[in-house]
């Protein structure tokens, strides 16, 4: 599996993104990672970052885009056209440095992309913009993959891009094949979608680019260690990954406020690794035969399998 975390938790205690990549080679079982772009570049020479990837063992998937200040009433889609070019120069430069780190793919989360009163926004025109703006990504670079990660409120009331059928029809207006989707558990939750059925709407489309997983009550982005609230949801998602052979990046995107950061990613590994061999151990005929009789209590054999002595 190729697994990443959030390179954010360990700024806690470390005041370098250099120590925290030395950090992340000590932890047996991460391969990749995600930095967020323009906040993590701050400071720091391309090349030093490229050498301690590099003696870390440490590939890049890509950069996160990170909209800050001047985009706090719209990105691509505001309706300010100097900030929205601003916004799409800021996807650009991730480009490019994504392809010069050796990654594959950008994370856009529009977040700012919404509104929080009624009469606020022309939705019509905020959503043309943005699809156009895609496109211009998209077509920036095609061997790059453009992924969307969607997260239903906060910090606007309304996001645009709120849930997985906004998202594929998103996907499906931008209509350029090097752009997908990347599903976060705990957006998912926010926005009492079952996880494992979005993940099943994007991967029969070929369009699931991202997974990130880690758990929470559903109400805010809570973050929590996977699997630690969402046992059985977590394991039909996880089902699914495997059901579906995504070859992508797994990322933790868990905030241990409180937590150490290192033994915090280390026992979301041991939890993942636990998870699939559980899904091994019963076996994916046995699930694919369970959920082929659409009943409730039969569904009842995957957790009694799993949690058989
Ligand atoms: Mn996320």
């Amino acid at each position: 599996m190729k697994l990443a975390t959030r390179i954010n938790s360990f700024f806690r205690t470390s005041a370098s993104l250099i120590d925290i990549l030395d950090q992340l080679g000590q932890i047996a079982g991460l391969t990749h990672v995600d930095l967020n772009y323009p906040e993590h570049f701050t400071g720091y020479d391309l090349e030093d970052i490229k050498e301690a990837l590099q003696r870390n063992n440490l590939k890049v998937n890509g950069l996160a885009v990170r909209f800050r200040d001047p985009f706090i009433n719209g990105e691509l889609g505001n309706a300010d056209p100097k900030v929205a070019q601003e916004a799409k120069e800021l996807c650009f430069q991730a480009v490019d440095i994504t392809k010069e780190l050796g990654g594959s793919q950008i994370t856009i989360w529009p977040g700012y992309d919404g509104f929080d009163y009624p009469f606020q926004l022309d939705y019509a025109k905020a959503w043309k913009q943005i699809v156009s703006a895609l496109q211009e990504i998209a077509d920036y670079d095609p061997a790059i993959n453009i992924s969307i990660e969607y997260k239903p409120y906060d910090p606007r009331t309304f996001a645009l891009i709120g849930d997985i059928g906004t998202t594929l029809l998103l996907v499906s207006d931008v209509n350029r094949p090097n752009v997908g989707v990347t599903l976060d558990y705990c957006h998912m939750k926010m926005k009492h979608e079952n996880p494992a059925y979005s993940l099943v709407l994007a991967a029969e489309r070929n369009l699931l680019l991202g997974v990130h997983l880690n758990d929470g009550y559903g109400v805010t982005d809570d973050g929590l260690m996977i699997g630690t609230v969402g046992l059985t949801q977590t394991l039909e998602f996880l089902y699914y990954v495997k059901k579906y052979r995504y070859d992508g990046v797994i990322y933790f995107d868990t905030f241990p406020t409180r937590e150490e950061a290192a033994a915090e990613c280390e026992t979301n590994i041991k939890l993942l690794n636990r998870f699939m061999s559980l899904i091994e151990r019963v076996g994916m005929d046995t699930i694919e035969a369970v959920v082929s009789q659409n009943d409730a209590i039969a569904a009842q054999e995957v957790l009694l399998k799993c949690l058989a002595e």
